[in-house]
Protein backbone atom coordinates (compact mmCIF):
# COMPACT_ATOMS: atom_id res chain seq x y z
CA UNK A 1 0.00 0.00 0.00
CA UNK A 2 3.08 2.37 0.27
CA UNK A 3 3.28 2.78 -3.76
CA UNK A 4 0.87 5.48 -4.89
CA UNK A 5 -1.10 4.46 -7.86
CA UNK A 6 1.12 4.84 -10.76
CA UNK A 7 0.38 8.52 -12.19
CA UNK A 8 1.20 12.08 -13.67
CA UNK A 9 3.65 12.53 -16.26
CA UNK A 10 6.68 11.22 -14.61
CA UNK A 11 7.22 14.35 -12.12
CA UNK A 12 9.79 12.50 -9.79
CA UNK A 13 8.22 12.11 -6.65
CA UNK A 14 10.01 14.61 -4.25
CA UNK A 15 9.89 17.75 -2.58
CA UNK A 16 12.82 20.63 -3.44
CA UNK A 17 13.28 23.61 -3.48
CA UNK A 18 15.98 25.32 -5.45
CA UNK A 19 14.80 29.21 -4.81
CA UNK A 20 13.23 30.93 -2.38
CA UNK A 21 8.88 30.44 -2.77
CA UNK A 22 7.57 32.32 -4.79
CA UNK A 23 10.93 31.98 -7.19
CA UNK A 24 11.64 35.16 -9.42
CA UNK A 25 10.13 33.37 -12.63
CA UNK A 26 6.91 33.14 -10.14
CA UNK A 27 7.01 36.55 -8.89
CA UNK A 28 7.54 38.16 -12.35
CA UNK A 29 4.33 36.40 -13.79
CA UNK A 30 2.57 37.81 -11.02
CA UNK A 31 3.45 40.84 -11.32
CA UNK A 32 1.85 40.55 -14.81
CA UNK A 33 -1.09 38.75 -13.57
CA UNK A 34 -2.14 41.70 -11.42
CA UNK A 35 -1.75 44.14 -14.84
CA UNK A 36 -4.44 41.35 -17.02
CA UNK A 37 -6.36 39.61 -14.59
CA UNK A 38 -9.24 40.82 -12.51
CA UNK A 39 -8.12 41.77 -8.54
CA UNK A 40 -11.27 40.00 -7.06
CA UNK A 41 -9.67 36.68 -8.36
CA UNK A 42 -7.83 35.16 -5.44
CA UNK A 43 -4.28 33.37 -4.92
CA UNK A 44 -3.49 30.73 -2.37
CA UNK A 45 -0.11 30.50 -2.98
CA UNK A 46 1.35 32.80 -5.85
CA UNK A 47 3.64 30.00 -7.50
CA UNK A 48 3.04 29.51 -11.22
CA UNK A 49 2.51 25.81 -12.07
CA UNK A 50 4.10 24.20 -15.40
CA UNK A 51 3.99 20.63 -14.33
CA UNK A 52 2.01 18.18 -11.88
CA UNK A 53 1.64 14.24 -10.95
CA UNK A 54 1.21 12.34 -8.63
CA UNK A 55 1.59 14.43 -5.34
CA UNK A 56 4.20 17.22 -7.02
CA UNK A 57 3.30 20.07 -8.36
CA UNK A 58 6.36 21.77 -10.73
CA UNK A 59 6.53 25.49 -10.88
CA UNK A 60 7.86 27.46 -13.35
CA UNK A 61 11.21 28.40 -11.37
CA UNK A 62 12.16 24.53 -10.76
CA UNK A 63 10.53 23.55 -7.54
CA UNK A 64 8.66 20.50 -6.35
CA UNK A 65 6.01 21.65 -3.99
CA UNK A 66 3.91 18.66 -2.15
CA UNK A 67 0.18 19.32 -3.50
CA UNK A 68 -2.50 19.02 -0.02
CA UNK A 69 -4.77 20.76 -1.89
CA UNK A 70 -4.95 18.80 -5.43
CA UNK A 71 -6.89 22.30 -6.89
CA UNK A 72 -9.39 21.70 -3.80
CA UNK A 73 -10.28 18.07 -4.11
CA UNK A 74 -10.07 17.76 -7.93
CA UNK A 75 -7.17 16.00 -8.73
CA UNK A 76 -7.94 13.09 -7.12
CA UNK A 77 -6.76 10.84 -9.72
CA UNK A 78 -3.76 12.82 -9.96
CA UNK A 79 -2.40 15.47 -12.45
CA UNK A 80 -2.64 14.58 -15.87
CA UNK A 81 -3.70 10.76 -14.91
CA UNK A 82 -2.78 8.13 -17.82
CA UNK A 83 -6.01 7.48 -17.60
CA UNK A 84 -7.64 10.19 -18.48
CA UNK A 85 -4.78 11.75 -20.99
CA UNK A 86 -6.03 8.63 -23.12
CA UNK A 87 -9.29 9.15 -23.54
CA UNK A 88 -8.88 12.74 -23.65
CA UNK A 89 -5.98 12.22 -26.07
CA UNK A 90 -8.26 10.44 -28.61
CA UNK A 91 -11.56 12.63 -28.04
CA UNK A 92 -9.67 15.89 -28.23
CA UNK A 93 -8.04 14.46 -31.86
CA UNK A 94 -11.80 13.36 -32.97
CA UNK A 95 -13.82 16.11 -32.14
CA UNK A 96 -14.29 18.90 -29.65
CA UNK A 97 -18.00 19.71 -29.68
CA UNK A 98 -20.98 19.20 -31.31
CA UNK A 99 -23.26 20.27 -28.61
CA UNK A 100 -25.41 17.23 -27.08
CA UNK A 101 -28.50 19.41 -27.37
CA UNK A 102 -27.64 19.27 -31.21
CA UNK A 103 -26.34 16.15 -31.87
CA UNK A 104 -25.63 13.96 -29.10
CA UNK A 105 -22.45 11.44 -28.91
CA UNK A 106 -22.01 8.19 -26.61
CA UNK A 107 -19.66 9.30 -23.61
CA UNK A 108 -21.92 11.58 -22.14
CA UNK A 109 -24.56 8.82 -21.92
CA UNK A 110 -22.03 6.52 -20.41
CA UNK A 111 -21.03 8.97 -18.23
CA UNK A 112 -24.80 9.47 -17.00
CA UNK A 113 -24.71 4.98 -16.84
CA UNK A 114 -21.81 4.88 -14.49
CA UNK A 115 -22.93 8.40 -12.31
CA UNK A 116 -26.62 6.12 -12.03
CA UNK A 117 -24.41 2.81 -11.08
CA UNK A 118 -21.45 4.47 -8.66
CA UNK A 119 -24.26 6.73 -6.45
CA UNK A 120 -26.21 5.85 -3.47
CA UNK A 121 -29.08 3.86 -4.01
CA UNK A 122 -30.58 0.84 -6.57
CA UNK A 123 -33.73 2.61 -7.90
CA UNK A 124 -33.90 4.00 -11.27
CA UNK A 125 -31.57 7.36 -11.92
CA UNK A 126 -31.45 9.57 -14.62
CA UNK A 127 -28.06 12.22 -14.89
CA UNK A 128 -27.89 15.82 -16.73
CA UNK A 129 -24.59 17.01 -17.20
CA UNK A 130 -22.99 21.01 -16.71
CA UNK A 131 -20.21 22.69 -16.28
CA UNK A 132 -19.02 23.77 -12.79
CA UNK A 133 -20.50 22.57 -9.47
CA UNK A 134 -22.81 25.80 -8.91
CA UNK A 135 -24.30 25.41 -11.77
CA UNK A 136 -25.12 21.39 -11.09
CA UNK A 137 -26.65 22.98 -7.26
CA UNK A 138 -28.64 25.64 -9.51
CA UNK A 139 -30.53 22.73 -11.53
CA UNK A 140 -30.85 20.44 -8.63
CA UNK A 141 -33.11 23.27 -7.34
CA UNK A 142 -35.16 23.73 -10.41
CA UNK A 143 -35.54 19.80 -10.42
CA UNK A 144 -36.93 19.81 -7.26
CA UNK A 145 -38.84 22.95 -7.66
CA UNK A 146 -40.41 21.51 -10.81
CA UNK A 147 -41.32 17.84 -9.10
CA UNK A 148 -42.89 18.99 -6.55
CA UNK A 149 -44.20 22.51 -7.42
CA UNK A 150 -42.68 24.32 -4.53
CA UNK A 151 -40.26 26.76 -3.96
CA UNK A 152 -38.65 27.07 -0.64
CA UNK A 153 -35.20 25.68 -0.59
CA UNK A 154 -33.84 24.73 2.93
CA UNK A 155 -29.65 25.38 3.47
CA UNK A 156 -27.50 25.12 6.15
CA UNK A 157 -25.05 26.85 8.35
CA UNK A 158 -21.56 26.78 7.58
CA UNK A 159 -22.85 25.62 4.18
CA UNK A 160 -20.94 26.40 0.61
CA UNK A 161 -22.74 25.72 -2.64
CA UNK A 162 -21.42 28.45 -5.11
CA UNK A 163 -20.97 31.91 -6.66
CA UNK A 164 -23.71 32.55 -8.99
CA UNK A 165 -26.97 34.48 -7.71
CA UNK A 166 -28.67 31.33 -6.05
CA UNK A 167 -26.17 29.52 -4.88
CA UNK A 168 -24.64 32.88 -3.54
CA UNK A 169 -27.50 32.79 -1.16
CA UNK A 170 -27.47 29.06 -0.65
CA UNK A 171 -24.34 29.48 0.63
CA UNK A 172 -23.19 30.80 4.32
CA UNK A 173 -19.91 33.08 4.50
CA UNK A 174 -20.52 36.71 3.81
CA UNK A 175 -16.78 37.20 2.96
CA UNK A 176 -15.41 36.82 0.78
CA UNK A 177 -18.06 35.25 -1.69
CA UNK A 178 -21.46 37.54 -0.91
CA UNK A 179 -20.46 40.98 0.45
CA UNK A 180 -21.44 43.61 -1.78
CA UNK A 181 -23.35 41.25 -4.47
CA UNK A 182 -27.02 41.13 -3.62
CA UNK A 183 -29.74 41.48 -3.69
CA UNK A 184 -29.83 37.49 -3.69
CA UNK A 185 -32.04 35.07 -4.94
CA UNK A 186 -35.36 34.41 -2.50
CA UNK A 187 -36.73 31.48 -0.91
CA UNK A 188 -33.57 30.29 0.63
CA UNK A 189 -34.12 29.52 4.02
CA UNK A 190 -31.07 28.58 6.66
CA UNK A 191 -31.34 25.98 9.22
CA UNK A 192 -28.72 25.09 11.84
CA UNK A 193 -26.40 21.67 10.80
CA UNK A 194 -24.90 19.65 13.38
CA UNK A 195 -21.07 20.93 14.60
CA UNK A 196 -20.35 19.03 18.03
CA UNK A 197 -17.26 21.06 18.59
CA UNK A 198 -19.50 24.23 18.44
CA UNK A 199 -23.29 22.58 20.08
CA UNK A 200 -22.09 19.48 21.84
CA UNK A 201 -25.87 18.47 20.44
CA UNK A 202 -26.44 14.17 19.65
CA UNK A 203 -27.03 13.79 15.64
CA UNK A 204 -30.84 13.08 16.26
CA UNK A 205 -31.00 16.04 18.77
CA UNK A 206 -29.28 18.23 16.02
CA UNK A 207 -31.90 17.30 13.30
CA UNK A 208 -34.42 17.47 15.48
CA UNK A 209 -33.50 21.38 16.28
CA UNK A 210 -33.32 21.51 12.57
CA UNK A 211 -36.47 19.94 11.36
CA UNK A 212 -37.88 22.67 14.00
CA UNK A 213 -36.94 25.44 12.57
CA UNK A 214 -37.84 24.06 8.47
CA UNK A 215 -41.23 23.63 10.15
CA UNK A 216 -41.90 26.60 11.80
CA UNK A 217 -40.38 29.20 10.08
CA UNK A 218 -40.67 27.89 6.79
CA UNK A 219 -43.38 25.10 6.44
CA UNK A 220 -43.12 21.57 4.74
CA UNK A 221 -45.97 22.59 2.09
CA UNK A 222 -43.48 25.40 0.59
CA UNK A 223 -40.56 23.20 1.03
CA UNK A 224 -39.20 21.91 -2.66
CA UNK A 225 -35.86 20.77 -1.33
CA UNK A 226 -33.19 20.39 1.13
CA UNK A 227 -29.82 20.83 0.32
CA UNK A 228 -26.60 19.72 2.50
CA UNK A 229 -22.92 18.92 1.73
CA UNK A 230 -22.89 15.66 4.10
CA UNK A 231 -19.03 16.86 5.07
CA UNK A 232 -19.49 20.24 4.94
CA UNK A 233 -16.20 21.72 2.83
CA UNK A 234 -15.39 25.56 3.04
CA UNK A 235 -17.52 26.08 6.11
CA UNK A 236 -14.56 24.08 7.66
CA UNK A 237 -14.79 20.20 7.27
CA UNK A 238 -17.69 20.19 9.65
CA UNK A 239 -18.79 16.55 9.91
CA UNK A 240 -22.44 16.11 11.10
CA UNK A 241 -22.57 13.46 14.28
CA UNK A 242 -23.93 10.26 13.38
CA UNK A 243 -27.36 9.86 12.64
CA UNK A 244 -28.10 13.84 11.59
CA UNK A 245 -28.36 12.78 7.99
CA UNK A 246 -30.42 10.07 8.40
CA UNK A 247 -32.99 11.78 10.20
CA UNK A 248 -33.28 14.57 7.76
CA UNK A 249 -33.21 12.20 4.75
CA UNK A 250 -36.22 10.48 6.67
CA UNK A 251 -38.14 13.93 7.82
CA UNK A 252 -37.84 15.19 4.10
CA UNK A 253 -39.51 11.62 2.68
CA UNK A 254 -42.23 11.61 4.68
CA UNK A 255 -42.25 15.37 3.91
CA UNK A 256 -42.29 15.24 0.39
CA UNK A 257 -39.43 17.53 0.64
CA UNK A 258 -36.51 16.67 -2.05
CA UNK A 259 -33.59 15.90 -0.39
CA UNK A 260 -30.45 17.28 -2.53
CA UNK A 261 -26.53 15.79 -1.18
CA UNK A 262 -23.96 18.19 -2.57
CA UNK A 263 -21.29 16.03 -2.66
CA UNK A 264 -19.00 18.25 -5.41
CA UNK A 265 -16.35 18.22 -2.77
CA UNK A 266 -16.88 14.98 -0.83
CA UNK A 267 -17.75 12.62 -3.72
CA UNK A 268 -15.37 9.97 -6.22
CA UNK A 269 -13.64 8.41 -3.45
CA UNK A 270 -12.91 11.67 -1.29
CA UNK A 271 -14.06 9.99 2.25
CA UNK A 272 -13.26 6.61 1.81
CA UNK A 273 -15.65 5.59 -0.19
CA UNK A 274 -17.75 6.28 -3.81
CA UNK A 275 -19.51 9.20 -1.85
CA UNK A 276 -19.83 10.28 1.53
CA UNK A 277 -23.70 9.37 1.62
CA UNK A 278 -22.56 5.98 1.54
CA UNK A 279 -21.44 5.76 5.39
CA UNK A 280 -24.33 6.05 7.29
CA UNK A 281 -26.28 4.16 4.29
CA UNK A 282 -28.34 7.74 3.15
CA UNK A 283 -30.01 7.65 -0.07
CA UNK A 284 -30.65 11.32 -1.54
CA UNK A 285 -33.35 11.68 -3.71
CA UNK A 286 -30.68 14.15 -6.04
CA UNK A 287 -27.27 14.48 -5.66
CA UNK A 288 -25.07 16.92 -6.97
CA UNK A 289 -21.55 16.52 -8.49
CA UNK A 290 -18.23 18.21 -10.11
CA UNK A 291 -14.26 18.34 -9.11
CA UNK A 292 -13.28 15.06 -8.89
CA UNK A 293 -15.82 13.40 -11.24
CA UNK A 294 -13.26 14.11 -14.23
CA UNK A 295 -9.44 14.71 -13.06
CA UNK A 296 -9.23 18.22 -13.50
CA UNK A 297 -11.45 19.09 -16.66
CA UNK A 298 -14.81 20.83 -15.83
CA UNK A 299 -17.51 18.91 -15.78
CA UNK A 300 -20.56 18.57 -13.04
CA UNK A 301 -23.31 16.38 -12.82
CA UNK A 302 -26.78 16.11 -11.23
CA UNK A 303 -27.72 12.54 -10.43
CA UNK A 304 -31.51 11.35 -8.77
CA UNK A 305 -34.60 9.44 -9.40
CA UNK A 306 -35.67 8.95 -12.49
CA UNK A 307 -39.65 10.15 -11.75
CA UNK A 308 -37.89 13.67 -9.98
CA UNK A 309 -35.38 14.20 -12.83
CA UNK A 310 -37.74 13.61 -15.72
CA UNK A 311 -40.54 15.91 -14.30
CA UNK A 312 -39.24 18.63 -16.08
CA UNK A 313 -40.46 19.55 -19.22
CA UNK A 314 -38.21 18.91 -22.93
CA UNK A 315 -35.88 21.91 -23.32
CA UNK A 316 -36.19 22.38 -19.36
CA UNK A 317 -32.47 21.60 -18.75
CA UNK A 318 -29.09 22.24 -20.42
CA UNK A 319 -26.68 24.76 -21.86
CA UNK A 320 -23.91 24.72 -24.46
CA UNK A 321 -21.49 23.42 -23.25
CA UNK A 322 -22.67 20.71 -20.46
CA UNK A 323 -20.92 17.44 -20.59
CA UNK A 324 -18.14 18.48 -23.34
CA UNK A 325 -17.12 15.30 -25.12
CA UNK A 326 -13.33 16.13 -23.87
CA UNK A 327 -15.00 16.63 -20.43
CA UNK A 328 -16.89 13.20 -20.61
CA UNK A 329 -13.65 11.25 -22.21
CA UNK A 330 -11.91 12.62 -18.97
CA UNK A 331 -14.74 11.78 -16.49
CA UNK A 332 -14.65 8.31 -17.64
CA UNK A 333 -10.84 7.95 -17.43
CA UNK A 334 -11.25 9.26 -13.77
CA UNK A 335 -13.49 6.93 -13.10
CA UNK A 336 -11.39 3.58 -14.52
CA UNK A 337 -8.42 5.60 -12.50
CA UNK A 338 -10.39 5.01 -9.27
CA UNK A 339 -12.02 1.88 -9.66
CA UNK A 340 -8.60 0.46 -10.95
CA UNK A 341 -6.74 1.72 -8.14
CA UNK A 342 -9.15 1.37 -5.49
CA UNK A 343 -9.18 4.54 -4.61
CA UNK A 344 -11.74 4.99 -2.34
CA UNK A 345 -9.50 2.47 -0.14
CA UNK A 346 -6.13 4.79 -1.05
CA UNK A 347 -8.65 7.51 0.98
CA UNK A 348 -8.96 5.38 3.81
CA UNK A 349 -5.60 4.46 4.46
CA UNK A 350 -4.65 8.38 3.57
CA UNK A 351 -7.43 9.39 6.12
CA UNK A 352 -5.49 6.47 8.94
CA UNK A 353 -1.95 8.37 8.26
CA UNK A 354 -3.61 11.98 8.70
CA UNK A 355 -5.29 11.14 11.61
CA UNK A 356 -2.64 9.37 13.32
CA UNK A 357 -0.43 12.70 12.99
CA UNK A 358 -2.43 15.23 13.22
CA UNK A 359 -3.76 13.23 16.67
CA UNK A 360 -0.60 13.09 17.69
CA UNK A 361 0.24 17.14 16.90
CA UNK A 362 -2.71 17.73 18.75
CA UNK A 363 -1.04 16.14 21.67
CA UNK A 364 1.54 18.68 21.75
CA UNK A 365 -0.36 21.93 20.53
CA UNK A 366 -3.58 22.64 22.40
CA UNK A 367 -4.23 25.44 20.08
CA UNK A 368 -5.82 22.23 18.04
CA UNK A 369 -9.20 22.16 19.27
CA UNK A 370 -10.39 18.96 17.03
CA UNK A 371 -9.16 16.80 14.11
CA UNK A 372 -12.10 15.60 11.89
CA UNK A 373 -12.81 14.52 8.65
CA UNK A 374 -13.15 11.14 6.74
CA UNK A 375 -10.57 9.26 4.71
CA UNK A 376 -8.82 12.10 2.89
CA UNK A 377 -11.16 14.95 3.54
CA UNK A 378 -9.45 15.42 7.22
CA UNK A 379 -8.84 18.48 8.80
CA UNK A 380 -8.36 20.40 12.12
CA UNK A 381 -9.81 23.45 13.74
CA UNK A 382 -7.48 25.95 16.09
CA UNK A 383 -8.59 27.78 18.84
CA UNK A 384 -7.82 29.34 21.72
CA UNK A 385 -7.35 28.12 25.11
CA UNK A 386 -11.00 27.50 25.45
CA UNK A 387 -11.58 24.94 22.97
CA UNK A 388 -13.98 27.57 21.31
CA UNK A 389 -12.48 30.70 20.45
CA UNK A 390 -11.51 30.79 16.86
CA UNK A 391 -7.61 31.52 16.10
CA UNK A 392 -7.26 32.16 12.15
CA UNK A 393 -4.06 34.19 12.86
CA UNK A 394 -2.40 30.65 13.41
CA UNK A 395 -4.03 29.05 10.88
CA UNK A 396 -2.65 32.15 8.26
CA UNK A 397 0.55 31.26 9.85
CA UNK A 398 0.98 27.95 9.77
CA UNK A 399 -0.24 28.05 6.29
CA UNK A 400 2.10 30.70 5.23
CA UNK A 401 5.25 28.40 7.03
CA UNK A 402 4.17 25.49 5.37
CA UNK A 403 3.99 27.28 1.71
CA UNK A 404 7.13 28.86 2.19
CA UNK A 405 8.36 25.21 2.87
CA UNK A 406 7.18 23.85 -0.08
CA UNK A 407 3.95 22.38 0.83
CA UNK A 408 0.73 23.38 -1.07
CA UNK A 409 -1.75 23.57 1.86
CA UNK A 410 -5.37 24.90 2.11
CA UNK A 411 -7.49 26.43 5.28
CA UNK A 412 -11.34 26.64 5.22
CA UNK A 413 -14.55 27.71 8.10
CA UNK A 414 -16.69 30.49 8.73
CA UNK A 415 -14.01 31.69 10.94
CA UNK A 416 -10.68 30.92 8.71
CA UNK A 417 -9.72 28.90 11.48
CA UNK A 418 -9.59 25.37 9.97
CA UNK A 419 -6.65 23.78 8.49
CA UNK A 420 -7.37 21.48 5.49
CA UNK A 421 -6.07 18.12 3.73
CA UNK A 422 -7.46 17.48 0.88
CA UNK A 423 -4.65 15.58 -0.98
CA UNK A 424 -4.81 13.59 -4.67
CA UNK A 425 -5.07 9.98 -3.32
CA UNK A 426 -2.24 8.68 -5.63
CA UNK A 427 -0.09 10.63 -3.22
CA UNK A 428 2.70 8.08 -2.08
CA UNK A 429 2.76 8.00 1.83
CA UNK A 430 6.57 9.02 1.84
CA UNK A 431 5.84 12.43 0.51
CA UNK A 432 2.84 12.50 2.51
CA UNK A 433 4.28 12.20 5.64
CA UNK A 434 7.44 14.32 5.10
CA UNK A 435 4.17 17.29 4.36
CA UNK A 436 3.08 16.48 7.90
CA UNK A 437 6.74 16.68 8.84
CA UNK A 438 6.39 20.18 7.60
CA UNK A 439 3.20 21.32 8.95
CA UNK A 440 4.77 19.85 12.37
CA UNK A 441 7.60 21.94 11.91
CA UNK A 442 4.69 24.61 11.27
CA UNK A 443 3.12 24.59 14.07
CA UNK A 444 6.36 24.36 16.37
CA UNK A 445 7.87 27.48 14.20
CA UNK A 446 4.77 29.69 14.72
CA UNK A 447 4.01 28.71 18.40
N1 LIG B 1 -20.66 22.82 -3.63
C1 LIG B 1 -19.81 21.54 -1.73
O1 LIG B 1 -17.29 22.62 -2.45
C2 LIG B 1 -16.84 24.38 -4.68
C3 LIG B 1 -14.93 26.74 -4.13
C4 LIG B 1 -13.72 27.51 -4.44
P1 LIG B 1 -17.88 25.20 -8.51
N2 LIG B 1 -15.89 24.55 -3.65
C5 LIG B 1 -14.67 25.28 -3.97
C6 LIG B 1 -14.04 28.97 -4.60
O2 LIG B 1 -13.58 29.76 -3.75
O3 LIG B 1 -14.74 29.33 -5.55
C7 LIG B 1 -18.18 23.81 -4.32
C8 LIG B 1 -18.34 22.95 -3.20
C9 LIG B 1 -19.61 22.46 -2.89
C10 LIG B 1 -20.55 23.61 -4.69
C11 LIG B 1 -19.32 24.12 -5.07
C12 LIG B 1 -19.25 25.00 -6.30
O4 LIG B 1 -18.53 24.35 -7.30
O5 LIG B 1 -17.40 24.16 -9.47
O6 LIG B 1 -16.77 26.01 -7.89
O7 LIG B 1 -18.97 26.05 -9.06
Amino acid sequence: MSDPAPGGPGIPQHRELVTAIPGPRSQELFARRAKHVAAGVSTTLPVFIEAAGGGILRDVDGNSLIDLAAGIAVTSVGNSAPEVVARVTSQVAAFTHTCFMVTPYDSYVDVCERLGELTPGDHEKRSLLLNSGAEAVENAVKIARSFTGRQAVAVFDHAYHGRTNLTMAMTAKNMPYKSGFGPFAGEVYRAPVSYHLRDQLKGQEAAERAIDVLEKQVGTDNLACLVIEPILGEGGFVVPERGFLPRLAEWAKAAGVVFIADEIQTGFCRTGDWFACDDEGVVPDLITTAKGIAGGLPLAAVTGRAEVMDAVHVGGLGGTYGGNPVACAAALGAMEAMEKHDLARRARHIGAILAERLTALQADHPVIAEVRGRGAMMAIELTGPDGRTPDPARAAAVNQACHSAGVVTLTCGTYGNVFRFLPPLVIGDDLLNEALDVLTEAFTATA
